[in-house]
């Protein structure tokens, strides 16, 4: 695997989860694959999650990690092509991202959507330009559409907990102060598409997603019918993808906040998040403190999942 961007570059979601099983076992039994390898993260955005889980997955590889945050101390960069750079971007990323390659063997972007127009996040410039001009095996971060490693976490997560064959995992749109990408939703979508799970989406009208990601899924405007019998809440806010209300917010409808007489409706429901999150906003102290809440759990396999895409690209090299 060179391109690891969206569900698919894996195979299959089959394929992903015995890979993960299989870091799990042994989490250090590749240590000499990653030997005198390097991994490049460059980060266009703030992480918490990403930046060390990403890290260590590298380093139980045996690898070194460079880390580059963009935004403190580099050069901004400039991604347009054909403009004239009279502007407050020093360097083109023509430039500057066949010199990072230079100087690494994996490399991994994290660069969120502006949310600014649909038809520039959607078309992925900024992680294409990568693929195409770095000559390296790439992964997503999260992109300006998707966040793999996290869906891949999910996934896992999932597995781990749930207690019947095929669990009623529902993703419900939560409210939240600023404008959020649909990335993070949007992977999700992907990837519990392609599992034999019941998949309902609920959010209020106007959230819709585009229908490349929600494909199949029953959308449920009437979160009580999403809620009910549901075996995994994934809460998560996103702004408006459709029409000309893209990246923006139609309201901060607190009705949506998952809760306790929310969580009521359900058969004893697991609750996730990708983290970071609002309490009281996105989730109630009571639901995320409760011992219904696998969010730590959750977090924590982001390793596995980045270890086993780096593993793959490594055996590449
Ligand atoms: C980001 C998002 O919603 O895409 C990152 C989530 C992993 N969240 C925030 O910026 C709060
Ligand atoms: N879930 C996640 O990707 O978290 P960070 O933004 O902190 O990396």
């Amino acid at each position: 695997m060179r391109v690891f961007t969206k569900m698919s570059d894996i195979g299959t979601v089959a394929n992903a989860l015995d890979l993960a099983w299989d870091v799990k076992i042994n989490p250090f039994k590749d240590k000499e694959l990653g030997r005198d390898k390097t991994l490049l993260m460059i980060f266009f955005n703030s992480s918490l999650r990403t930046r060390l889980s990403t890290q260590k997955a590298a380093m139980n590889l045996g690898m070194n990690v460079i880390v580059l945050d963009i935004n403190q101390g580099a050069w901004k960069l400039e991604s347009e092509l054909g403009v004239v750079m009279d502007g407050d971007k020093p360097e083109h990323i023509l430039e500057a991202i066949p010199v990072m390659a230079s100087y690494c063997d994996i490399i991994g972007v994290r660069s969120f959507a502006n949310l600014m127009s649909r038809e520039q996040d959607y078309s992925e410039e900024i992680i294409s330009q990568f693929i195409r001009l770095s000559g390296k095996p790439v992964f997503s971060m999260e992109s300006a559409i998707r966040h793999p490693l996290q869906s891949y976490a999910d996934v896992i997560t999932i597995e781990e907990y749930k207690k019947v064959q095929r669990p009623k995992v529902v993703l419900t749109w939560a409210p939240h102060p600023r404008a959020l990408p649909q990335a993070v939703a949007n992977s999700f979508a992907e990837w519990i598409n392609n599992t034999e799970y019941e998949f309902v989406i609920t959010h209020p009208q106007g959230y819709e997603l585009a229908d490349e990601f929600t494909a199949n899924a029953r959308v449920e405007y009437d979160w009580k019918r999403a809620y009910e019998g549901a075996h995994f809440i994934y809460a998560k806010n996103w702004s408006a993808y459709t029409g000309n209300n893209y990246g923006k917010i139609l309201h901060m409808d607190r009705s949506w906040t998952v809760d306790s007489e929310k969580m009521a409706l359900t058969d004893n429901a697991f609750f996730m998040h990708c983290l970071p999150v609002r309490r009281n906003m996105i989730v109630t102290d009571e639901v995320i403190d409760s011992e219904s809440s696998i969010v730590v759990h959750q977090a924590s396999n982001r390793v596995v999942s980045a270890q086993a895409v780096i593993r793959e690209m490594l055996k590449t090299l």
